[in-house]
């Protein structure tokens, strides 16, 4: 190895560790709608992608929901998961409840009935549907999003994820 060759190695490895510390020092980055209020949501074999993510208060954004899975899923938004014969069935509160929302393409929300008592957006197979809304700040907080309804789906094991509502108040 000739002297240039060592200086060579040597920067490089030196560049690699530089760029592995700095990797592992950066938090992770925690997603949220850009500029424009859109945030895309890629649900792929029973997950959301991301699955954790933030939306601002008093603002209107566009949740973009691309089913790559083959079937329907049935995605709500709440918090407190009921439970019976130990298995997750609904939420204890909706979120729809506070929302004025709407969806691309129109009629994407299925109402409220006994069986399943959350407003749902129902996402077809290999569909995109857009879900439109502004969260007001009386819903600041985290909220769960999830499915409990489509084939082989199973709320503590696949498809939740979680929304985090913050406050247009704090700066
Ligand atoms: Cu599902």
């Amino acid at each position: 190895m000739t002297v240039q060759a060592r200086v060579l190695t040597g920067v490089l490895l030196l560049a690699v560790v530089i760029a592995t510390l700095v990797h592992l020092l950066t938090p992770d980055a925690v997603d949220e709608p850009g500029r424009d209020g859109v945030l895309e949501l890629v649900i792929e074999n029973y997950r959301f992608e991301p699955a954790s993510f933030r939306i601002p208060a008093e603002e209107p954004v566009s949740l973009v929901f691309v089913n790559t899975d083959d079937h329907n899923h049935g995605v709500t938004l709440g918090r407190g998961v009921v439970e019976e014969g130990g298995r997750p069935v609904r939420f204890e509160e909706c979120m729809f409840q506070h929302l004025d929302a709407t969806t691309v393409p129109q009629g994407a929300l299925i109402a409220p009935s006994e069986a399943v008592p959350c407003t749902t957006l129902s996402i077809g197979p290999n569909q995109t549907v857009t879900l439109e809304f502004t969260a007001p700040e009386q819903t600041v907080g985290t909220w769960r999003l999830g499915c409990f309804t489509g084939p082989g789906c199973d709320y503590r094991v696949a498809l939740s994820g979680e929304m985090t509502v913050t406050s247009a108040e704090t700066p």
